[in-house]
C-alpha cells in the first residue's frame, strides 16, 4: 500500500463555495468540526507546519474552504467550522451553506474526518455531519482533540463513551484519541489518510489498465 509524505503538503486556495474550488477530481479528505475544534491545529500538526492552517483563539476563524495539496490529486481540506453561536447570522448561513454544498456535490470526497473537543463531543452539529457522511457511503474518523486537556482515566472514558455512541451511526466510523499539542494520535490520522487516499489511487490504476 502506498503512503503519503504529509510533510510536503502545500496550500492551493481558499475558496468562499464550491464554485470557487478546482476541478472535481482526485482524492480529497475534508476536515470538519465545530469552531475551535481543533482542525486547522490537526492539520498542521499532521504536516509538521507550524502555519500551514490558520489557528486562532477566536472562533470562526477559518470561514474559507481551504485546500491543501500533498501530492498531484492528493489533497487535504480544512473546512469552515459550525456552530460559533457569536457569528452573525447572515455570516452564519452563508459559510454553513457553502459547506453543506461542499459535502453534497464534490465527487472527489473520499474520507471525512470529524474533530470534537475530547470535553465536549457529538454535539447535535457533529452527529449530523457523521449521519450525513455514513448515508453518503463516505467513511468517518471521529479524532477527539485536546486530549492533553484530561487526565488519562478520563480520556480513556471518553474514548469508550464515543466508540459506544458511534455504533449508532450503523457505518464506516472510527473514534481515536488526538492532540496536536502532545502530538497524539498523528499516527492513526496518518495511516487512515493513507488507507482512503490508496483505495483510491488503486482505483485508478485499475481504470487505467
Ligand atoms: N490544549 C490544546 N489546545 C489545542 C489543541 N489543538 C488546538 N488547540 C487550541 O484550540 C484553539 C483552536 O484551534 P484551531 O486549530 O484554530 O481550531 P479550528 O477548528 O481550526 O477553528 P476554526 O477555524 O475557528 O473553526 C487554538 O487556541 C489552539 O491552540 C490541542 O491539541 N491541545
Ligand atoms: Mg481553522
Amino acid at each position: 500500500m502506498p503512503s503519503w509524505n504529509y510533510h510536503v503538503t502545500h496550500f492551493v486556495t481558499s475558496a468562499p463555495d464550491v464554485r470557487h474550488l478546482p476541478d472535481d477530481t482526485g482524492a480529497e479528505v475534508a476536515f470538519a468540526g465545530r469552531s475551535n475544534a481543533g482542525k486547522s491545529s490537526a492539520l498542521n500538526a499532521l504536516t509538521q507546519q507550524k502555519s500551514l492552517a490558520r489557528t486562532s483563539k477566536t472562533p470562526g476563524r477559518t470561514q474559507l474552504i481551504n485546500l491543501f495539496e500533498v501530492a498531484d490529486g492528493v489533497r487535504l481540506v480544512d473546512l469552515p467550522g459550525y456552530g460559533y453561536a457569536e457569528v452573525p447570522e447572515e455570516v452564519k448561513r452563508k459559510w454553513q451553506k457553502s459547506l453543506g454544498e461542499y459535502l453534497e456535490v464534490r465527487q472527489a470526497l473520499k474520507g471525512l474526518v470529524v474533530l470534537m473537543d475530547i470535553r465536549h463531543p457529538m454535539k447535535e452539529l457533529d452527529q449530523q455531519m457523521v449521519t450525513w457522511a455514513v448515508a453518503s457511503d463516505i467513511p468517518v474518523l471521529v479524532l477527539l482533540t485536546k486530549a492533553d486537556k484530561l487526565a488519562s482515566g478520563a480520556r480513556k472514558k471518553q474514548l469508550a463513551m464515543v466508540r459506544e455512541a458511534s455504533l449508532a451511526f450503523m457505518g464506516d466510523v472510527q473514534v481515536e484519541l488526538f492532540s496536536s499539542l502532545k502530538k497524539l494520535g498523528i499516527d492513526k490520522l496518518s495511516q487512515k489518510l493513507d488507507d482512503w487516499f490508496s483505495e483510491y489511487s488503486e482505483q485508478q490504476e485499475a481504470a487505467e489498465e
